[in-house]
């Protein structure tokens, strides 16, 4: 047996691996799918391992038929030779030792380690078996397998069946291959996840520049192979992530530096979003809690921006400087590091805290950013992104106004405001309505119309939401969107309290034609933006006025589009009269209920997120600086009877 060929040192290694056996959890978190996935990342660390330092471009992963998975990579093999003191090969003492990678006096960086930092023994000791290869001219074989031991029961685990030996086979490949079977007597699952395994090789190939990782699936019938080969690194994860986004510049901005022994690197792409997207990692191992690296980042980001931004006259003297979050308002970017003696904290360790990260990641982003901002080539670039940032801070202003106000920090100017309001009698929101209607006079014959109960009117004096009011920050500014604002009860952005709402649906009633769309779309737009929940939870409605009448003596019948038209035509039959509404103001207050206002008769559209976004797209294009793409925007969409597109119809 094996065992005879061990010296007393070796049962101490022995020893190790029965303790990863009886608390697997200590060493790669659960025994659940995620531990399960954990023993394979440590396989494949050390094949990304060996392409980091430059000596291999290819890993190859394949999930067997069998249940176990192998890596295999093109480097120099894990060495063969003796262990001067241990006495056996470095292969044996990789996958029987805790904690055994770089003890061989070596100045490679060793990144590897993933969460818990334990290696390969690890899986080893997980493992019904696992068997390694080394390809350097020979092929060099050692095997090992967990199992019970006869005399005690226990189970004995990562024993080795003999030494490393040399099979004798010759090889032209270079490299080290591992295959092994998680033990089913350990996890709860061993069922590997192509979708899981997948995910994780593709960001492994993003951060690891020009290494090409294949993924072979042969538990199917015809295997699933997957290629993953990023010649532009993160430059080409922050490109992935944009897809399908509008990015406000061609080639991200990239930034590559070492600092006290800390590998840096960025890249960074703005997009016309409102979202954040800043992705971080150390070691290529994910931190979403964010730690020491984030922080630097972003202030450094902030920092240098705003010395840009003073240096080129977007922010005059006397003016504050902007804020992170506006920089980073529609930013998408990958902050990748790599060092040595990494300290995970937080939740779920996914948090660096090593403090020296801070400022060496600040002073990189400033002195690169900074590079990069005074180069004519990136002018475009900088002039986007400050512009962005000067917008987010616009509308952050406002929203600071509109939410003082909101507060009841202005109580007697929102009760002011809300005096406009008709309001129902009945305390149910889940019940009630609130119609907000363009204009005054169709706001008086909705106020008689109603019903007083349920129904709530909030007339909008056309004038003030017209063409004037450009800005969605203008439009904060803009006395009816306080009412709104007070009269809904959620407050807005950060405030917004959902289960404040006065009313579980919020009818936007305007006109036909441009001006109403216009009302809509920009009510549609401050919803979206400072009430987002509202619209997600499906509160937003627009109402939908007929725009005919066809009548005759004692028939009535309502158009809601052309095509209605000509089939109520025929309905009413010959000696038909037309009478074509140009506004809501142009009904009666009976005829407003009935068409309109009636649940039992009125058509709605209920508002989805995309229509509010869209709403936003549309405002940006019909009031932004960006003429042409207005002019273009008004000679498709010039009929404003049209339905939009956007819009699902919901009969409520
Ligand atoms: C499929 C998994 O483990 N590749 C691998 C591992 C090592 C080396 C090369 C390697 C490292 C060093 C020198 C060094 C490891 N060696 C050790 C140890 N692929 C896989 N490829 N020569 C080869 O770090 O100096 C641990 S990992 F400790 F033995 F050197």
């Amino acid at each position: 047996m094996a065992k005879k060929t061990y010296s007393a040192d070796d049962i101490t290694v022995l020893e190790g691996l029965e303790a990863v056996r009886v608390r697997p959890g200590m060493y790669i978190g659960s025994t659940g799918e995620k531990g399960l996935h954990h023993i394979l990342w440590e396989i494949v660390d050390n094949a990304i391992d060996e392409a980091a330092n430059g000596h291999a471009d290819s890993v190859e992963v394949i999930l067997h038929k069998d249940g176990s998975a192998s890596v295999e990579d093109n480097g120099r093999g894990i060495p063969v030779d003796i262990h001067k003191d241990k006495k056996v090969s470095a292969v044996e003492l990789v996958f029987t030792q805790l904690h055994a990678g770089g003890k061989f006096g070596n100045d490679n960086y060793n990144y590897s380690g993933g969460l818990h930092g334990v290696g390969a023994s690890v899986t080893n000791a997980l493992s019904e078996w696992l068997k390694v290869e080394v390809y350097k001219g020979n092929v060099y074989r050692m095997e090992f397998s967990s199992h019970e031991d006869p005399k005690t029961g226990k189970i004995l685990s990562g024993i080795p069946k003999a030494p490393l030996f040399d099979t004798g086979m010759r090889t032209r490949k270079k490299g080290t291959f591992v295959q092994f079977k998680p033990d089913p007597r350990v996890f709860d699952t061993v069922n590997f996840k192509f979708e899981i395994v997948s995910k994780r090789l593709r960001e492994i190939a993003f951060l690891n520049k020009g290494v090409k990782i294949t993924l072979i699936d042969k538990r199917e019938d015809t295997p699933i192979v997957k290629e993953f080969k990023y010649d532009g690194g993160i430059k080409d994860f922050v490109k992935y992530m944009n897809e399908g986004k509008n990015t406000l510049y061609g080639e991200p901005l990239y930034v590559a530096a070492e600092k006290e022994g800390i590998v840096i690197e960025f890249a960074i792409q703005n997009t016309d979003s409102y979202t954040e997207s800043i992705y971080s990692f150390v070691n290529n191992i994910p931190t979403p809690e964010g730690g020491m690296h984030d922080v630097g980042f972003k202030s450094g980001l902030t920092k240098v921006l705003n010395e840009f931004a003073r240096a080129n006259n977007y922010i005059k003297e006397k003016e504050p400087n902007l804020m992170g979050e506006d920089f980073r308002e529609g930013m998408t970017a990958i902050l990748s590091i790599k060092m040595k003696n990494v300290q995970f904290e937080g939740q779920t360790k996914t948090k660096l805290g090593n403090p020296e990260v801070r400022p060496a990641v600040e002073s990189v982003t400033i002195e690169e950013i900074g590079i990069l901002s005074k180069n004519k080539k990136n002018a475009d670039v900088f002039d986007a992104i400050l512009k962005k940032a000067l917008g987010a801070a616009k509308v952050r202003n406002a929203a600071k106004h509109a939410k003082e106000v909101a507060r009841g920090k202005k109580e007697a100017e929102a009760t002011k405001l809300i005096g406009k309001l008709a309001n129902c009698s009945s305390r149910k929101a889940e019940l009630n309505e609130i119609f907000i209607v363009e204009g005054d006079s169709a706001g008086g014959s909705a106020k008689q119309g109603r019903d007083r109960q349920h129904q709530a009117i909030l007339p909008l004096r056309g004038k003030p939401l017209n063409a004037e009011k450009k800005r969605i920050d203008e439009v904060l500014k803009n006395e009816e969107i306080r009412t709104i604002i007070s009269a809904l009860g959620t407050g807005i952005g950060s405030d917004f309290t959902l289960k404040n709402l006065n009313y579980h649906k919020v009818i936007i009633l305007s006109d036909a034609d441009q001006d109403g769309a216009h009302i809509r779309a920009i009510l549609l737009t401050f919803f979206f933006r400072y009430m987002r929940e509202l619209v997600q939870m499906g509160h937003v409605y627009i109402g939908m006025p007929p725009l005919y009448k066809v009548y005759k003596k004692d028939v009535e019948e309502y158009a809601y589009d052309d095509n209605e038209l000509h089939s109520k035509i025929e309905k009413v039959g010959r000696g038909y009269q037309i009478q074509r509404y140009k506004g809501l103001g142009e009904m009666n207050p009976e005829q407003l209920w009935e068409t309109t206002m009636n649940p039992r008769s009125r058509v709605l559209m209920q508002v989805t997120l995309e229509d509010a976004a869209e709403a936003e797209r549309l405002i940006t294009t019909l009031m932004g600086d960006a003429i042409d793409a207005r002019k273009a925007y008004i000679s498709e969409n010039a009929d404003f009877n049209k339905e939009d597109s956007f819009m699902k119809e919901v009969k409520l």
